[in-house]
């Protein structure tokens, strides 16, 4: 059965329930994604939260990512946390002191992360400026623009890998999508012991249940990877000749190739020229057409630098390169047929959003985080592919969709695909956010 439109009262107390989930997540100058399970900031949480905040408190929607923006690296490496100092150590499990960023050349004086994670500011930037344009939202682009395009040069230069013009992730929690089965093939690659994680106390299976996570295998793999990096001090030189994972992922390089097409749009705004910009996003589509579309499959898949092979997996990420407006309608056609099958369930009356995987999968697994449960940002994103792509239909559809998912399961983390029940945080801030951008 299609999702049912929910009545208007219902939708006032949605907005409600968004509102109050990101007020109780604000702490001083940014939002955790949740007090429970993300009790710091992280990278691509608060561009989401930025773009929901700009509907109902668009000073803390520029907030949120200035400080993010104040962690930046000298290199242009946005931290996928920033950890928030006041809090006892041990609250969060890869903690600062396993981290060592404050060594590290270029690093800034807050502590962080030394990875990063998909480049969505630049997008978050331009539709909170959108949503309310004024001289102090112009001033805030112009504080940002720069650091925007720092960010981006990081990524498209010492990120460059693959030689190609895109981005290589360096671990998983780069993508977002920490064990979607699109990593398994690469991180089979890397050498682990589950015992190594006899060492470390993981945080949050003590807030979540532990069949819903990834396992202590993949979080062994995890620390091994992030070791490697930290051990050279977050260099990216020769990153081919010694890293264990190395990947380019169609999400993360769609997410750099709209970054572009905002920061054209920014750059207008600001006194900037927009022409490079648009080059550059012309380069990137290409480079991700050329080397991560498969015309057997029809879809996207992550290239595997290791191997120079794509990975076989069909997941979710394999859409989202809808989100770039200028994919050429060859693949805007492929990627709708592969949206549209029993893989994903996409259509103008559909009972509830994509999931993260593909459904018929022998390893699809309803509960379990990023290898099958429905997530907000994911069909978010897609639900704008479709807008820019002209498919009001398809998009109206996943909208009434997303709207029933949240007003069943709450602004939980992700969702069980059939039931919608919630699953993981109970009070997720990116999930509150876009919320509140799919219902304005
Ligand atoms: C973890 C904060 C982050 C998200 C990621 C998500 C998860 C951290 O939470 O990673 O401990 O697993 O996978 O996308 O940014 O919400």
């Amino acid at each position: 059965a299609p999702a049912r439109p929910a009545p208007a009262g219902h939708l006032a107390d949605l907005r409600r329930l968004a509102i109050a989930t990101l007020d109780a997540n604000w702490e001083h100058d940014h939002t955790v994604p949740s007090r429970t399970l993300y009790p710091h900031q992280w990278s691509w949480d608060s561009a989401f939260i930025a773009i929901g905040l700009a509907h109902v408190r668009p000073d803390r929607a520029w907030r949120e990512l200035r400080t993010l923006f104040a962690a930046q690296w000298a290199d242009g490496r946005v931290p996928h946390i920033v950890f928030n100092p006041a809090l006892r150590v041990g609250s969060y499990f890869p903690g600062p002191e396993f981290w060592g960023s404050a060594t590290a050349e270029g690093a800034p004086p807050a502590a962080t992360s030394g990875i990063v994670q998909p480049p969505v500011h630049a997008q978050a930037a331009w539709l909170v400026h959108r949503r309310a344009p004024s001289e102090a939202s112009a001033r805030a682009l112009r504080w940002l623009y720069p650091r925007l395009v720092a960010q981006q040069h990081y990524l498209t230069g010492r990120r460059d890998v693959g030689g190609a013009g895109l981005a290589a992730i360096v671990h998983p929690w780069e993508s977002g999508l920490d064990n979607s089965p699109a990593w398994d093939a690469p991180m089979a690659a890397v050498p682990a012991d589950a015992a190594v994680m006899r060492a470390y106390r993981r945080h949050d299976t003590a807030h979540a249940d532990a069949a819903h996570r990834p396992t202590d295998l993949d979080y062994a793999r995890y620390v091994a990877i992030v070791a490697s990096y930290r051990d050279r001090r977050y260099t990216d030189q020769a990153l081919a000749g010694w890293h264990p994972f190395l990947v380019e992922c169609p999400l993360f390089n769609a997410a750099l190739g709209a970054a572009e097409h905002a920061l054209a749009r920014i750059a207008a705004v600001v006194g900037a020229d927009p022409g490079p910009h648009r080059d550059r996003a012309a380069r990137i589509t290409e480079a991700l057409v050329r080397r991560l579309y498969d015309p057997v499959t029809g879809t996207f898949h992550p290239r595997d630098l290791r191997t120079d092979r794509l990975v076989p997996a069909r997941t979710v990420l394999g859409l989202m390169p809808l989100i770039l407006p200028d994919l050429p309608g060859r693949q805007v056609r492929a990627v709708l047929t592969e949206a549209c099958s029993v893989r994903f369930g996409l259509a103008p009356r559909m009972p509830r959003p994509l999931p993260t995987h593909d459904r018929s999968a022998p390893d699809f697994e309803p509960l379990r985080y990023w290898r099958g449960p429905s997530w907000m940002n994911t069909n978010w994103l897609l639900w704008r592919g479709l807008r820019a792509h002209h498919r009001p239909d398809l998009a109206a559809g996943l909208r009434e969709s997303m709207l029933a998912l949240v007003a069943t399961g709450g602004c939980h983390e992700y969702f069980h695909p059939d039931t919608a029940a919630g699953l993981g945080s109970a009070a997720f801030s990116w999930t509150a956010s876009l919320l509140l951008d799919t219902l304005a």
